[in-house]
């Protein structure tokens, strides 16, 4: 059973993984969060992942993060109650997948200054409790009547979906 020894390995490399892969994007990278920065081309093209981290540097004082909903995002307004990160080196751990928005609350500078981002959060690498992938489904159909077999095949589309990453 050779074949199930290299499917232990494989399920113990999906496991620690994507801890391993957790990703740290500063946004706006070398230029932080300022105004007048276009921060939906910085996230275009950016695949953020449950367990990343969001980290916003600027100037403590000079500008602040509030994370809002998508009205709040439309209308640069925070809803009451929402309390801003103002130290500078703020590291937002993305939790949860779907769309997330945060803006500036200091002035005007989320309407004049475009200090808006929205990103949509994909879930963890490697998760089998994250949303089915459509590449999942052809897999386990084909090799139904086996559920071992099934499972490695996840396995591996997991595995080659992580190599592609860093092809990519
Ligand atoms: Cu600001």
């Amino acid at each position: 059973m050779a074949s199930c020894k290299i499917c232990i390995i494989i399920t113990i490399a999906a496991v620690f993984l994507p801890s391993i892969l957790a990703t740290e994007f500063v946004v706006g990278d070398e230029t932080g969060w300022t105004t007048n920065f276009d921060y939906q081309a910085w996230a275009q093209g950016k695949k953020f992942h449950v367990g990343d981290k969001l980290v916003f540097r600027y100037p403590p004082e000079t500008h602040n993060v509030l994370r809002v909903n998508g009205t709040g995002f439309q209308q640069c307004k925070a809803p009451t109650g929402i309390e801003a990160l103002t130290n500078g080196e703020d590291t937002i751990p993305l939790t949860s997948p779907g769309r997330k928005w945060y803006i500036c609350g200091v002035r005007n500078h989320c309407e004049s200054g475009n200090m808006k981002i929205t990103i949509n959060v994909l879930p963890e690498l490697g998760s089998p409790t994250g949303s089915p992938s459509p590449s999942q489904t052809p897999i386990s159909a084909a090799t139904g009547s086996s559920a071992l077999t099934g499972f490695c095949g996840w396995i591996i589309v997991a595995i080659t979906g992580i190599r592609g990453m860093f092809i990519v």
